[in-house]
């Protein structure tokens, strides 16, 4: 679908000076409405404690979001040391700045198959010690931000990286196929006031993912796992074809559970088609950030658990480093100085239209 009249005109302003290249704009954008006085449910964003730091982003996290996801400090990478040791102190430094700020936290994520921590793998031929083990992590994780988190990944891409079929790393070793059922028991145990997640992506690109998705999520109700929240990390780019960006969340709606767009990025250097030039990129990413702002204002209230971004400006994604970044990729909705861009405006528009 493409972008209606009204959500053109919201973000002509935006679209104008990003057609002079955005590198070259010499005045900023004109401040646009804080994300979330625009929004009736939560819109959140990732950070990490190093980006506490700067004044202009702090800023701009404190006037758009009112959800917070830390983009890796409440993961076992950072929390769990090889001796079974729990480090908390920059979690707890997020955790701070949610409270102080009147903030939401988001965790995750508790149960991961591409983190194999070494306390768990020395453990994974004991069953008993393993599960056991798992129970106290999480329960001191959980137990620890219960009140402030009102939800948690419990398990983390779960489905197969071509869709077909399922991985459980170490989880799944120590714990057998029933791993995922079992860690949304000690989710539970341990905070039974939070919205429980499974949560997964390219759920808008591949169709036999989103369908291995949806079995897990149907045969973890049918065995009774608290399973409460279903989250589309929506990591997507600009090739995407018009009408995708809602799929994953038209389809999960059917579930009548809490859905979470929980890391959106619209990446601008994939595709492997030109566009021509910048302005005609943040074009295409404003019409998809447009398209699943849409699908996910118009659920039900009771259905609208957040809506997050992975990361405020340009500059802070994931995705300008790393083995498969891109030094110019401009996924996000602030640019490198912090001005807004034609995908906040587009994510806007849907928002305000579905009121
Ligand atoms: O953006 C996150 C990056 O900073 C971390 O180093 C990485 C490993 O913890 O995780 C990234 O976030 C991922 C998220 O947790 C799960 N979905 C994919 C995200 C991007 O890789």
């Amino acid at each position: 679908m493409r972008p209606s009249r009204r959500a053109l005109i919201a973000a002509a302003p935006a679209l104008a000076l990003a057609a002079c290249g955005h590198r070259d704009v010499a005045q900023p954008l004109p401040p646009a409405r804080p994300l979330k006085a625009t929004a009736r449910f939560p819109v959140g964003t990732s950070l990490m404690t190093g980006e506490l730091q700067e004044p202009q982003f702090v800023g701009l996290v404190r006037s758009n979001f009112s959800q917070i996801t830390p983009e890796w400090e409440m993961k076992m990478e950072r929390i769990l040391g090889a001796d079974g040791s729990l480090h908390f102190e920059a979690a707890d430094q997020i955790a701070g700045f949610c409270r102080d700020n009147g903030l939401r936290l988001h965790g995750t994520t508790l149960v991961w198959y591409s983190q194999d921590p070494p306390a768990f793998e020395a453990l994974k031929d004991n069953r008993a010690a393993f599960e056991a083990k798992l129970r106290e992590y999480i329960g001191a994780v959980m137990g620890r931000y219960k009140g402030l988190a009102r939800g948690w990944d419990v398990v983390n891409e779960a489905v197969a990286e071509n869709g077909d079929g399922y991985r459980g790393g170490v989880w799944a070793a120590g714990l057998g196929d029933d791993y995922a059922r079992l860690a949304f028991e000690m989710a539970r145990e341990a905070d039974p006031g939070a919205v429980l997640f499974l949560n997964d992506y390219n759920l808008e690109q591949m169709p036999a993912k989103l369908n291995s998705f949806q079995r897990l999520a149907e045969r973890l109700l049918k065995a009774g796992a608290p399973l409460t929240g279903l989250g589309t990390q929506s990591h997507l780019d600009i090739s995407l074809a018009k009408g995708e960006a809602g799929v994953a969340i038209k389809a999960l709606a059917r579930f009548g559970l809490p859905i979470h767009v929980s890391e959106l990025d619209i990446s601008t250097v994939g595709g492997d088609f030109s566009l021509g030039g910048d302005a005609s990129r943040l074009e295409a990413q404003a019409r998809i950030a447009g398209e699943i702002a849409e699908a996910f204002a118009v659920l039900p209230a009771h259905q609208r658990y957040a809506f997050t971004v992975w990361g405020v400006r340009d500059k802070d994604s994931w995705l300008r480093g790393g083995k498969s970044g891109h030094p110019d990729d401009q996924p996000l909705l602030f640019d490198d100085d912090g001005r807004p861009k034609p995908a906040l405006s587009a994510i806007e528009a849907a928002f305000a239209r579905a009121k």
